[in-house]
C-alpha cells in the first residue's frame, strides 16, 4: 500500500535530493488562481498531460475552492466534479493522486476510486474522516488553519504563530496515529495564507526548519498565492510564477519534502538545477 514516506524517500535517492511536487488540479469555477480554468474535460485532461509531461509526482484533485469566503459547494457537486477525474486519472496514468477536501464523503468516494492521499486543510477534523483513512489506509496532509474559510482572514492573531502552529501539527499526527493513521503515512502543512497574515506567513517560511526538523514530512503550499503578490507588489496571480517558483525552491531548501505548485515544468526546472548545482 502506498506510503507517503516510502514515496519521498525513493525519489530523494533516485533523484539526488529532488523533493516530491504536487501539482494543482482545481476541478472549480472560482479558485484564486485557476478558477474557471479546468472546467471541462477537454481542459482537464490537458491540464493533467501538461503536469506529467512536467516532471509531476502527485496531481491533487481538487473541487472547492479555500480560498477566503469562497462560496460553499454542496456535496453532490464536489463529488460530481472530482470523482469522475480521479477516476480518469488513476485508470490512464502510473500516477500518485490525492484528493484536496475537507468533507469526509468526498474521501471515502475518492479513495474507493483510486486516491491514495487525502489532502485536508482542515486536518481530518470532520467527524469521521480519521476513520476513512485508517479504513483505506492512505496516507494524509495534515494542515494548519486558523479560523473559518470564510472569516479567516479578518484578523488572523497568534501570541508565538511558529509555536501555536507547530503544537498543532503535532496534535493532530498524535490524534490520527492514536486512532490507527501509520506514522509513515502522515505529512505536515504549517497552511500558508489560511488565517495568517504577512507576518505570520513570513516567520512560519523564515523558520521553517522548526517544522521540518519533526520527524514527519512536510509540505509546503505558497504557489501563486498573496504572500508572494505582497512582495512583489503584483496584483495578477499569472504573474507570480518566478516568485512561487523561488518560494519552491526555497523551501526544500529548507527541509521541505513536497512542494503543492500550480506552475509545474517551471518549479521541477529550478528544483532539479537547484539540486544538481547546491554544494553538498
Ligand atoms: C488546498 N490547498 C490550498 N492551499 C494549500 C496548502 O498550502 N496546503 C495544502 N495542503 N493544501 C492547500
Amino acid at each position: 500500500m502506498f506510503s507517503i514516506q516510502s514515496f519521498i524517500q525513493e525519489k530523494i535517492e533516485r533523484e539526488r535530493g529532488m523533493p516530491v511536487v504536487m501539482g494543482i488540479l482545481n476541478v472549480t469555477p472560482d479558485s484564486f488562481s485557476d478558477g474557471g480554468l479546468f472546467v471541462t474535460s477537454s481542459a482537464i485532461e490537458n491540464q493533467v498531460l501538461s503536469m506529467l509531461a512536467g516532471g509531476v509526482d502527485i496531481i491533487d484533485v481538487g473541487g472547492e475552492s479555500t480560498r477566503p469566503g469562497a462560496e460553499k459547494v454542496p456535496l453532490s457537486e464536489e463529488l460530481e466534479r472530482v470523482i469522475p477525474v480521479i477516476e480518469w486519472i488513476t485508470k490512464r496514468f502510473n500516477t500518485v493522486v490525492s484528493v484536496d477536501t475537507y468533507k469526509t464523503e468526498v474521501m471515502r468516494e475518492a479513495v474507493k476510486n483510486g486516491a491514495n492521499l487525502i489532502n485536508d486543510v482542515n486536518a481530518l477534523q470532520s467527524e469521521g474522516a480519521v476513520s476513512v483513512a485508517v479504513d483505506a489506509n492512505v496516507s494524509v496532509c495534515l494542515m494548519h488553519k486558523q479560523g473559518t474559510f470564510l472569516t479567516m482572514q479578518n484578523a488572523p492573531s497568534y501570541q508565538d504563530v511558529l509555536v501555536e502552529v507547530k503544537r498543532f501539527l503535532l496534535e493532530r499526527a498524535r490524534c490520527c496515529e492514536a486512532q490507527g493513521v501509520a506514522k509513515d503515512k502522515i505529512i505536515l502543512d504549517p497552511g500558508f495564507g489560511f488565517g495568517k497574515t504577512f507576518a505570520h506567513n513570513e516567520v512560519l517560511f523564515q523558520n521553517l526548519e522548526v517544522l521540518t526538523s519533526l520527524n514527519y514530512p512536510v509540505l509546503v503550499g505558497v504557489s501563486r498565492k498573496k504572500m508572494i503578490a505582497e512582495i512583489l507588489n503584483e496584483s495578477s496571480t499569472l504573474n507570480r510564477m518566478a516568485g512561487s517558483v523561488a518560494a519552491a525552491v526555497l523551501a526544500t531548501l529548507k527541509g521541505a519534502d513536497i512542494v503543492r505548485v500550480h506552475d509545474v515544468k517551471e518549479t521541477v526546472d529550478a528544483l532539479k538545477v537547484t539540486m544538481r548545482l547546491r554544494s553538498s
